[in-house]
């Protein structure tokens, strides 16, 4: 079972786990160091899952529909790879599919906002904001980050409201021939005055010709996509190796479909914006 929980009082602590890469990470509240606190969920493979049986029609670019991602994802840097990926959004909230009533047993939705790093060769290095619903627990909020297939979901004990403004950015690493096996994470408030920063070594090679702004339903078609206020992503940008800035243009939208015969749909409205809408 892939579950650990992580204490660490004022200073950077430093923990080891094997396979699992090396991470080193700090948080400030209004530039004071608070304590952070880090707990893996337990492990679900995330990787894109794309839906065979949906038409792959072209609108304003190319189109990829799958079962768990709806989004954007730049895999065309115009030179060298992706070393860097921003945006902000603000936290949404997730409710049950339309004409369902709230969870009851085991139901569970589940929601993520992130942006990344890699996905074509298996390996995504990204960190965002995320929410459950279920019974039991009601509607759960937490950032998040992760290495990808090294580790489950991270959530990190910063405080996250409804609307609350998040920025977050990804930096790989010491690129070198289009991979990195490290990264810096940063999840900033934009309501808060929260900081949270991460630097991961020694994972998994991720690869770095694509970078993407994605919302995810994580449990993918065990539950449908649960309903949510659009996604606004804003300030999207993605920087290459060449010292490039790209954003939104170019990107392949991602729509995701869901078992209940809805489609989230990924909607383009400038370089730097576009959302996420169910
Ligand atoms: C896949 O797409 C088809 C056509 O849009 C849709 O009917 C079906 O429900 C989708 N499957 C899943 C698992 O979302
Ligand atoms: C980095 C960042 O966005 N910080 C903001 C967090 O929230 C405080 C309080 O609203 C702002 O003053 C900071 O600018």
């Amino acid at each position: 079972m892939k579950t650990f929980t992580l204490f660490s009082v004022g200073a950077s602590l430093l923990f080891s786990r094997a396979l699992a890469g090396q991470q080193t990470y700090s948080m400030t509240h209004n530039g004071v160091e608070v304590p952070v606190v880090i707990k893996e969920l337990p492990w679900i493979d995330r990787k894109l899952n794309f839906n065979s049986s949906a038409s792959q029609s072209k609108r304003d670019g190319p189109i990829s529909v799958t079962t768990n991602w709806a989004g954007a994802i730049q895999e065309s840097p115009v030179a060298g790879d992706f070393h860097t990926i921003i945006a902000d959004w603000r936290v949404n909230g997730i409710y049950p599919p339309p004409g369902v009533g709230p969870p009851t047993g085991s139901d569970e939705y589940f929601l993520v906002e992130w942006v990344g790093l890699g996905s074509d060769c298996g390996v995504i290095f990204q960190a965002g904001t995320g929410q459950t619903l279920t019974q039991g627990g009601g509607l759960q909020q937490f950032a998040w980050w992760e290495w990808f297939p090294d580790n489950a979901i991270q959530t990190i004990n910063m405080p996250i409201a409804y609307m609350d403004k998040f920025r977050v950015k990804l930096t790989a690493t010491n690129p070198s021939n289009g991979k990195a096996t490290g990264g810096v994470v940063i999840i900033e408030n934009e309501t808060q005055g929260v900081t949270f920063t991460l630097t991961a070594t020694d994972h998994t090679e991720v690869c770095l010709n694509n970078a993407e702004w994605i919302v995810e339903n994580v449990r993918n078609t065990a539950f449908p996509w649960p309903t949510f206020e659009n996604v606004e992503f804003t300030e999207c940008e993605a920087f290459t190796t060449t010292g490039a800035q790209q954003g939104i243009t170019g990107t392949t939208a991602v729509h995701g479909t869901s078992i209940d015969g809805r489609t989230v749909v990924s909607e383009y409205q400038d370089n730097e914006d576009f959302y996420v809408q169910p």
